[in-house]
């Protein structure tokens, strides 16, 4: 699945004017209201974000992983909570119903998920199941035609937003082949959400505790009409969602190496603009260094990625994924404390954007998989080898 390149072109053209002339104007009222304007997220349906990822036949625009990864770069260069709002549209909502849903399901989730009409969050999350994903405690229970859901799903993304989520539950024994995956209309009676979660950084992103009790939703309603294989379905989720967010990553660090570079120009201090001393430049070039080798890793992953079986598992690609995320987040750690330190005390101040984005870059190091839980993936293929 691809866009035709001239489509494609003009497709990131027209992404790359919007984050200029809508998006990066709008960050410190994304910031003053913790959300993203009403306005914003309809121009965004209207261009057709939500549904990148989906393919024509769904009514989305059908980006190969490649491209979908150049997109998110841009998106990358301007505050997180504008792509977030469609983020779980775009990938881990929808992916688990694209990669291993039934057609009725596709049929009837898909479209409206590709509209924006509905907005799809990931639920795997628990108060006791963070990276150790298969502990999942969240029960679901056969009756009749029915299964009946109870648990809590922690730190959801967007659910104060959702219409629906792909939620894992357990319907099986203790371990990964216990866990199912559902789709949960988010309206279903015995849903309610926890407060707003307040946060490091990224203002305007939601995010809250989803509660369950005694939910019941239809059989048919498991992704694939098939029980015990949702940890499966939720690990090619995140092997891709990882793999977006190393985008999502680089375009960050660019911005941050712009804004800094910027600075370095402006900014005078023993008679000279800072950029002319060595030890600013050596920020500078580690940090454009350090991008030029995440961004290496994201298209030759992504293009591995496109590459393999649609919606099948490949280790080495999964574990390229990890390598990816864990490289590219860690990044732009680096690339962020370097853009504070470059701006001296201003970097400390909250009118300029290093603060910010400091702090939201740092939980792209921690969710769709913590830095140590990549490790782990990593060495256990290479064990596995
Ligand atoms: N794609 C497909 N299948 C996968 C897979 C992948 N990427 N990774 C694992 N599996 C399969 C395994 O092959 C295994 O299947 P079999 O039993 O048929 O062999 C099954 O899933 C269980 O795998 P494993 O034994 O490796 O599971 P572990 O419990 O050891 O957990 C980790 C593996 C730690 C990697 C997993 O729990 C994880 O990714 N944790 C982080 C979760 C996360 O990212 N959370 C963020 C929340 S969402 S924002």
């Amino acid at each position: 699945m691809a866009l035709d390149d001239e489509s494609f072109s003009l497709l990131r053209a027209s992404v790359q004017r919007f984050i200029e002339e809508r998006l990066k104007p709008a960050e410190d009222t994304l910031e003053e209201l913790d959300d993203v304007p009403a306005e914003i997220v309809a121009d965004m349906k209207e261009m057709g974000l939500f549904g990148i990822s989906i393919p024509e036949e769904y009514g989305g625009i059908g980006l190969s992983m490649s491209q979908e990864c150049e997109v998110v770069y841009d998106l990358g260069h301007t505050a997180f909570a504008f792509r977030s709002v469609f983020g779980t549209n775009v990938g881990i909502g929808s992916q688990g119903i694209l990669m291993d849903g039934t057609e009725e399901q596709k049929q009837a989730y898909l479209p409206r998920i590709a509209s924006g009409d509905l907005i799809i969050s990931f639920a795997l999350t628990e108060p006791e199941a963070g990276s150790d994903a298969a502990s999942v405690q969240t029960r679901a229970v056969l009756e009749g035609d029915h299964y009946v859901i109870n648990g809590t799903k922690r730190f959801i993304t967007n659910a104060p937003r959702a219409g629906a989520f792909t939620l894992m539950a357990r319907t099986g024994d203790a371990g990964a082949s216990g866990i199912s995956s559902f789709i949960v209309p988010a309206d279903t009676p015995g849903i309610t959400l926890g407060k707003p979660d307040r946060k490091m950084g990224q203002r305007g992103t939601k995010t809250c505790d989803v509660v369950l009790e005694n939910v019941r939703v239809p059989a048919a309603n498991i992704i694939g009409g098939v029980p015990g294989v949702g940890f499966k379905t939720a690990m090619k989720v995140l092997d891709r969602g990882r793999l977006h967010i190393s985008a999502l990553a680089c375009g960050m660090a660019h911005r941050l190496i712009t804004d800094a570079v910027a600075y370095a120009r402006e900014r005078k201090q023993f008679g000279k603009p800072i950029g002319d001393f060595q030890l600013i430049q050596a920020m500078l070039a580690d940090s454009q260094a350090e991008l030029y080798a995440g961004m290496s890793m994201v298209r030759d992953c992504a293009q591995r990625y496109d590459a393999k079986a649609p919606g099948k598992a490949d280790p080495e690609v999964s574990m390229l994924a990890s390598c990816t995320k864990m490289f590219c987040t860690e990044m732009v750690g680096r690339v962020a404390d370097r853009a504070v330190q470059i701006h001296g005390g201003a970097g400390y101040i909250a009118e300029y954007k290093a603060e910010r984005f400091y702090r939201d870059v740092r939980l792209l190091r921690l969710y769709e998989g913590t830095t140590q839980i990549q490790q782990l993936i990593i060495a256990k293929q290479l064990l596995r080898d």
